[in-house]
């Protein structure tokens, strides 16, 4: 059954921030999947006695491309594979069923928070063993692999029943079809006081939950609803769709309208939070309240003794450069490790692995601890309403306290998208080279303390990233300019601006930004070389 294909490589399957992302046009041409997913086959090896987990976000191939796996992987001598039920499955509890089964690693098909269906995006995340993404490291070899492949291995089969949990044997290797939403339930009872949370429910609080049409819904209704006992209609888009229904499923201020129109109306729940197409983003609303990412993670991390699971304490917290710094403060005043890394959560596994941090978190909506290897929505979700039960605060007045007791981090991050690739490369290697000479200089007030490439060495496995450029002014104001690695075609250029305050907490952070962004643009000409003066998303 077993048979050998003659291919030709592609040469566009680099991975970037995390795996592979295509429009779904590029991934339906012939052998684009079988090419990529056998130059991993290729580059794992000896596949004899292997496990890896299977599953997705359900977005628009995501059916085809899993049944393409199973034959390829049976093909290659896989021994077994455990795939979510329907080949469902989100990237966290992906992470923690990689985990728990101590499986060699796991592919999640999903283009994360990029829209779906023929004419979105597709993609397909690799993680090995930790639960966590491959380093570059590896994924580098698997882009040579690419490069090079001239067959790939598949077993001439018809496609397999995923519609019941259960094992079966395909093709000499092991399937077993898994509920994806038990295990991770369980984790969840593990680290949270469930309890607690049903008796906020109990008591009248109203929660609206946006799954965006994506994978979180069958994980949302079950603990908020089925278990936590919130009241029905408080998950709201809760069937995967394959193309999210039109939704774009990027849980922020712009795509999940829907979920802010609400809470800012006078109908607003006391809470409102929404997740991204494969459940690993999220973001938090109070009512006519949003909580910015980066605060996100600081408030978590100031209240990690609210939580069983790490009421002993934690090790530390790490970001990404472009985050802002307000969860260095708290590390400060809790005495904790502090690390700051490129984006990319891969580069948080390290730091997990060797018990360096507990948290992490990104501004692009991501925060998440170690008891699995990847961000982790709903995770972030019933973490916010811990807080709430145990403070009995409303999600205004702790981030407010907040603000009071550490100061404020004014931050907004501008994306100019769509934007010639090699024009934003050239944009890019031009303001690298200008920033040294930009030491001491001053900008309408603002003078540089210092200026360059972030580059991040990695206190575990020694390897040195750069990843972005960024400009520190006396004040504690920051500029950082990157170029994002998860989009499908073309070049985003995104700024994030960051602006401290200790005493001055109520004001708009557009406003208090206003200098420093027409410095970040004079500086970067980002409007005379892209023909664009104003961001295509502002978050
Ligand atoms: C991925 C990574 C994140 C990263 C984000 C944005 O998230 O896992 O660590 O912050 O991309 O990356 P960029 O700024 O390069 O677009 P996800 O949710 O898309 O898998």
């Amino acid at each position: 059954m077993i048979q050998t294909i003659a291919t030709t490589p592609y040469t566009d399957q680099k991975m970037g921030t995390a795996g592979l992302r295509r429009k779904s046009k590029v991934v339906l041409q012939p052998n684009y999947i079988e090419n990529f997913m056998q130059s991993i086959f290729n580059v794992i090896g000896n596949l004899r006695n292997k496990t890896f987990v299977v599953g997705g976000d359900g977005r628009f191939y995501n059916d085809k491309a899993i049944q393409k796996i199973i034959k390829m992987a049976a093909a290659n001598g896989v021994a077994k594979l455990i795939i979510g039920q329907n080949g469902f499955m989100s990237t966290p509890a992906g992470s923690n069923v990689i985990r728990k089964n101590k499986a060699d690693g796991g592919f999640i098909l999903s283009a994360s928070h990029n829209p779906g269906g023929e004419n979105g995006d597709f993609g397909i995340k690799y993680s090995n063993a930790s639960g966590g993404q491959i380093p570059s490291s590896v994924s580098d070899k698997i882009y040579q692999q690419t490069l090079s492949l001239k067959e790939y291995k598949i077993c001439d089969i018809p496609d397999i029943d995923l519609s019941k949990p259960g094992v079966q044997d395909v093709c000499g290797m092991k399937i077993e079809v898994i509920d994806p939403v038990k295990d991770y339930v369980d984790m969840m009872q593990n680290i949270f006081d469930f309890d607690a949370l049903k008796k906020l429910f109990q008591s009248g609080f109203t929660m609206r939950f946006d799954a965006m049409n994506a994978v979180t819904g069958p994980y949302a209704l079950k603990i908020f609803e089925e278990i936590l006992g919130a009241p029905k209609g408080s998950v709201v888009n809760a069937v995967p769709l394959q193309d999210f229904g039109g939704l774009h499923p990027d849980p922020n201020m712009v795509y999940a309208k829907e979920l802010v129109d609400f809470m800012y109306s006078e109908h607003a729940a006391d809470f409102g939070a929404a997740n991204d197409g494969d459940g690993d983003r999220n973001m938090i609303l109070g009512k006519k309240f949003f909580v910015t990412p980066s605060d996100s993670l600081a408030i978590l991390t100031d209240n990690f003794s609210l939580i069983p699971a790490y009421k002993s304490g934690i090790y530390g917290v790490a970001k990404s450069a472009a985050t802002s710094t307000a969860v260095k403060r708290v590390a400060e005043a809790h005495a904790i490790g502090y690390y700051e890394v490129p984006t990319g959560w891969k580069y948080f596994v390290n730091l997990m692995d060797s018990k360096r941090i507990t948290f992490c978190g990104e501004e692009s909506f991501g925060t998440g601890s170690s008891h699995i290897r990847e961000k982790d929505g709903i995770w972030a979700v019933l973490f916010w309403l811990s807080i709430i039960a145990a403070t009995g605060k409303s999600v205004e007045q702790i981030t407010r306290e907040h603000w009071q007791k550490y100061g404020r981090s004014y931050y907004v991050r501008f994306d100019f998208e769509g934007v010639d690739t090699d024009l934003a490369d050239k944009l890019m290697e031009d303001l690298e080279s200008k920033l040294p000479m930009l030491q001491g200089k001053t900008f309408s007030g603002y003078t540089v303390s210092d200026a360059g490439a972030f580059v991040y060495n990695d206190p575990v496995d020694g390897s040195s990233t750069k990843n972005g450029l960024i400009i520190r002014f006396t004040d504690g104001s920051r500029i950082v300019y990157r170029l994002s690695g998860t989009g499908s075609s073309g070049a985003t250029i995104r700024v994030y601006l960051e602006r401290f305050s200790k005493t001055n907490l109520d004001d708009d952070p557009l406003k208090m930004l206003t200098e420093i962004f027409k410095i970040a643009m004079s500086i970067s000409e980002i409007p005379e070389r892209t023909g664009k003066h104003q961001a295509d998303v502002i978050t």
